[in-house]
């Protein structure tokens, strides 16, 4: 049985999740109807997996005798400058987002509810890897500046860009 205390600090990252899936999915639409389609398949393909992300949560909650909350969502922002701009948010985001779950895991190993620590640890792995991900996007983003031709390069070779940095 989940505390209190855990069901509602657990309750709060459900709602994080749900924000991020809307996030990228608005950067999915900014960027599908920028000429940007990679870029969009990409942040679709985010989206959806924020939406794991929040139904495992949701799930969790419920198996352990609590109550998942299906709450109001922040809107978010629709528009962006530059494609820059969006993905430094995104990379922004997830730091936020790691910060959250760091605080999720303190809290459940103080209050000693060590299921709820085991089972974040998938959450744990999954902020390392898509943070360095965001992370590399960045760095190519950087070095293409504002050069067309790469670009275009990025936004046909983004879904295959893994965490190391390297095209697969
Ligand atoms: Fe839910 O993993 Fe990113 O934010």
């Amino acid at each position: 049985m989940l505390s209190k205390n855990i069901e509602t600090a657990l309750n709060k990252q459900v709602r994080i999740e749900a924000e991020s899936s809307q996030i990228y999915l608005s950067m999915a639409s900014w960027a599908e109807t920028h000429g940007l389609e990679g870029i969009s398949k990409f942040m679709y393909a985010q989206s959806d997996e924020e939406r794991m992300h929040m139904l495992k949560i949701v799930k969790y909650i419920n198996e352990r005798g609590g109550h998942a909350q299906v709450s109001e969502l922040k809107a978010p922002k629709t528009t962006y400058d530059t494609f820059q701009e969006m993905f430094q948010e995104l990379y922004n985001h997830e730091v936020f987002v790691s910060e959250s779950i760091n605080e999720l895991v303190h809290l459940s190993f103080l209050e000693k509810d060590y299921a709820t620590h085991n089972f974040l640890q998938w959450y744990v792995a999954e902020q390392v890897e898509e943070e360095s991900q965001a992370k590399t996007i960045l760095d190519k983003i950087n070095l293409i500046g504002d050069d067309k031709g790469g670009l275009y390069l990025f936004d046909r070779d983004i879904q295959q860009i893994n965490n190391n940095g390297t095209i697969i």
